[in-house]
């Protein structure tokens, strides 16, 4: 499709953009940020994801896609390094199922680190459930590998697809994110406080601390807080924003 050249090209000749989004612990201290992608796309301006990861996931893109991603993370994590304020932070990227069953995964995040030098252990990986669903042993052993350089996982959506549950105990994360769903109908719907405090509850069990994404208000905040939730990112605390307007101050701490 038309699209598809656009994008391999768009990858190639540097409109891909990463934005920031600031996660915050309970007393309002930064601990990081997600890098989300966007494409800067000539005619139709600032894309979102949405209108163009599927068709990275289906034509193959997001393999040339999520190596730019990898790059850029790591070299702001190296710019960071040189800043006080920023140097704590550990930066977040998205992997889809694709992207980590390739090859050359591996071979590419430790090149990667290398050749950036960035510190791996301010880096985070974020899976979907999808890729737990059908772990196999390729899966647990590349996590392993992965882990062994020093880079942390966090399991994405987490709460949507109860059917990993047999598997999260084998998985070494470092965080658990509770989907935007559960947290958008706090305050209005009881059964969602009921699934959060499980959902906590689940990560305690695990020793795994959780962070809760998309939390747009003080009231949703209050419940997470008083729910046991450690973490928190969302509209309230910032908008995504490119790196040079990122800031590690709380719009509300
Ligand atoms: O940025 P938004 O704000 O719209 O992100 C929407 C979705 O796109 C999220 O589910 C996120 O996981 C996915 N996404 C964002 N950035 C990346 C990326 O760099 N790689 C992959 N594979 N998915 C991403
Ligand atoms: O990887 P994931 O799908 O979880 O990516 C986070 C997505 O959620 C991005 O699309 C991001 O722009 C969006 N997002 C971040 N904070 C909020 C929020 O407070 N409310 C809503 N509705 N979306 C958010
Ligand atoms: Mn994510
Ligand atoms: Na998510």
């Amino acid at each position: 499709t038309q699209l598809e050249s656009e994008l391999g090209h768009g990858i190639a000749t540097g409109e891909l953009r990463l934005h920031y989004q600031l996660q915050v612990d309970a007393g309002g201290q930064s601990l990081g940020a997600e890098a989300l992608v966007r494409w800067q796309h000539p005619q139709r301006g600032l894309l979102a994801p949405a209108a163009f990861i599927p068709l990275a996931e289906e034509s193959g893109l997001i393999i040339p896609l999520g190596e730019w991603v990898l790059r850029e993370t790591c070299r702001q994590l190296a710019i960071w390094a040189a800043m006080p304020e920023m140097r704590s932070l550990t930066l977040a990227v998205n992997v889809s199922r694709r992207q980590f069953r390739h090859a050359d995964f591996v071979d590419t995040l430790r090149r990667t680190l290398h050749e950036s030098g960035a510190d791996p252990t301010k880096l985070r990986l974020e899976l979907t459930e999808d890729i737990l669903l059908e772990a196999d042993e390729m899966v647990f052993a590349r996590v392993r590998e992965i882990r062994g350089l020093g880079v942390a996982f966090s399991l994405d959506d987490f709460g949507v697809g109860y059917s990993s549950l047999p598997c999260l105990h084998r998985m070494p994360l470092e965080q658990l994110k509770i989907d935007r769903s559960f947290v958008c109908r706090l305050g209005s719907d009881a059964d969602a406080l009921a699934l959060v405090r499980m959902l906590v509850a689940l990560g305690a069990g695990l020793g795994v601390p959780v962070i809760a994404e998309g939390v747009e208000s003080e009231v949703q905040r209050r419940l997470l807080r008083a729910a046991g939730c450690g973490a928190f990112q969302g509209y309230f605390f910032g908008v995504p924003t490119p790196a040079d307007e990122f800031s590690p101050r709380p719009a509300h701490g």
